[in-house]
């Protein structure tokens, strides 16, 4: 472990992940001392802790890195379509070399505090290695999705077996051939560990409570023509990603939904399935996202397609989702995962209908009675985009606590800065599309751009601190909440409103009006000088 230094810093990051790693090499550009503090024992954020069998990207990979060199753009040869976890994490251990990142990183170090010294304007925070450092600005690049939710099942100490959660999958692995496995959740996660372990275990319960739409993945392994034919359309893709909605690089479909006959609706919708990606999701029919009567149609296009791939009538209509549209919660790619109901080893538990008691010595308790396990697999999910700021003490400007005004609201300028906590810089933070309605790499490459670009005006200006006033902050939340309540996104359960954690706000988290737009936003700010920032 690398200690800390003793020397005030200008910049502590908290978090070396996709944002830590680049908010890192800006800084150190910009001539600053900075320190890197994670948790976990290496580079990668999500993609070292989420190291659970079948993890993978959504995003295809040329769109799913980084822009910053030219070199690491030639030299890196991404291996798939869709990387895995583990190619994943190599291109992060890779970036970390290749830019000689980690003299800067302190590795197995949580941050337990940050607090705000009104006296000298500066921060300071408290490790879990009893350590303490100093700095000026404080850049959290915590990743949006980071702090697990364990549900509190009765009985959780009771059981016997090997209770896991995805995103703390032991780094060595779990046997599970020929266990007896549960699996508790079918978002992203669950879908991709069903369709990965179900062929190795001896049996696999599925405990679903709410069904999920899932695209086919079309998965490629890519040959050196691929590469070569990919990158010729870098500079294509670089800038397109800012250009589209969710900042992937393909416009969606501009003829209104209705104004196409209907087999002309049914033939664009097959032609979008048959890519075998997210596009019918991100670069289809943005109707989806608030007329209920396309999002009706293009739901049932995709509940068909579900139905014809579940032998039992009985276990499709179960797998099917009529309580919210195609495309209001987050969409997973898949790959064999409605095939795994067809196997004689798969069970699905619908926990509408028989809802879990407790865990028990031996396993699971529904209403109906005991299923027996060896292994719970919980993926649950993530108290996202708040949980792992509010896991941190932060204290602001006069000793204010984030975590109990957050109890009351969650509130953010832009998910960039908070009222009240001077030089806090936050990414995927809520409001802005990095919390989630945007292909990840692209909003937090953007965010990170803004913070360097703040924190290298503020020092050519011979300016210490900023901090969003009150009246700029209500006024992106009220902008924020007149886009979100238009949309069929804002009315529908799930992590995207809070509504997977117990007693949270009831937000939108992510800003819904584009990428584009939140750019010009941004740009704007900082084109009239920070307007609507206090400067001291
Ligand atoms: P998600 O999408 O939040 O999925 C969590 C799943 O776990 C979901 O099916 C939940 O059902 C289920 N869940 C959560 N709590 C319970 C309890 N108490 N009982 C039963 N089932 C429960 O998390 P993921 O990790 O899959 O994906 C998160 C993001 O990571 C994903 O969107 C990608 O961006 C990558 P529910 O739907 O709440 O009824």
């Amino acid at each position: 472990m690398t200690a800390l230094p003793n020397e005030p810093l200008d910049a502590v990051i908290i978090g070396a992940g996709f944002t830590g790693l680049y908010q890192l090499w800006a800084l150190r550009r910009l001539g600053l001392r900075v320190r890197v503090l994670d948790a976990a024992s290496g580079v990668g954020g999500t993609w070292y802790w989420n190291c659970y069998p079948g993890a993978r990207t959504d995003s295809p990979s040329n769109i799913y890195q980084y822009w910053f060199s030219d070199e690491l753009l030639e030299e890196w040869d991404w291996k798939e379509r869709y990387p895995g976890q583990a190619e994943s994490e190599r291109y992060f251990n890779h970036v970390a070399d290749r830019f000689d990142l980690r003299r800067d990183i302190s590795f197995n170090t949580r941050v337990d505090a940050a607090t705000w010294d009104d006296a000298t304007q500066r921060w300071n925070l408290a490790t879990d290695t009893g350590e303490t450092v100093n700095a000026q600005f404080v850049i959290t690049a915590l990743g949006p999705l980071s702090a697990p939710v364990v549900p509190p099942f009765e009985g959780h100490e009771k059981f016997r077996g090997r209770l896991v959660h995805t995103a703390r999958w032991p780094r060595e692995g779990v046997d599970l051939k020929g266990k007896r496995v549960g699996v508790i959740g079918t978002g992203a996660t669950g879908i991709q560990v069903i369709q990965t372990i179900a062929a190795e275990v001896a049996h696999l319960s599925v405990f679903q409570r709410t069904a999920n739409y899932a695209v086919p993945m079309t998965n490629t392994r890519y040959t050196d023509a691929d590469r070569a034919a990919i990158r010729a359309r870098y500079p294509h893709t670089r800038e397109a990603i800012w250009t589209t909605f969710v900042g992937f690089d393909e416009q969606g479909e501009t003829r209104p939904y209705f104004s196409l006959p209907p087999e002309e609706r049914r033939a664009t919708l097959e032609r979008l399935w048959a890519d075998g990606s997210l596009r019918i999701w991100v670069a289809g029919f943005m109707e989806i996202f608030f007329d209920p009567a396309a999002s009706e149609e293009i739901s049932d296009f995709v509940r068909e397609k579900i139905r014809a791939r579940i032998h039992d009538p009985k276990i499709a209509e179960k797998l099917v989702p009529r309580d919210h549209g195609f495309g209001t919660r987050r969409v997973p790619l898949e790959n064999g995962y409605f095939d795994v109901y067809n196997r004689d080893n798969v069970d699905l538990i619908d926990l509408r209908e028989t809802p879990i008691e407790c865990l028990t010595a031996d396993g699971i308790r529904t209403s109906v009675g005991e299923v027996s396990l060896d292994v719970i697999v919980l993926a649950t999910g993530f108290d996202a985009g708040t949980g792992a700021l509010t896991a941190i003490d932060i204290r602001g400007r006069g000793g204010r606590s984030l975590r109990d005004e957050w109890k009351r609201e969650v509130r953010t300028t832009m998910g960039l800065q908070i009222h009240g906590y001077p030089n806090l810089f936050t990414t995927s933070a809520p409001y802005a599309p990095a919390a989630a309605f945007c292909n990840a790499p692209t909003c937090l490459q953007h965010q990170v751009q803004w913070i360097t670009e703040c924190i290298g005006y503020l020092r050519a200006n011979g300016r210490k601190c900023i901090e969003p006033s009150a009246q700029a902050e209500q006024s992106w939340l009220t902008h924020h909440d007149e886009l979100a309540d238009q949309t069929l996104v804002a009315k529908t359960k799930s992590w995207y409103t809070g509504a997977n954690i117990e007693g949270k706000h009831n937000r939108l988290l992510s800003y819904i009006g584009g990428v584009p737009a939140y750019r010009e936003a941004c740009e704007k700010v900082k084109q009239q000088h920070y307007e609507g920032f206090e400067l001291a």
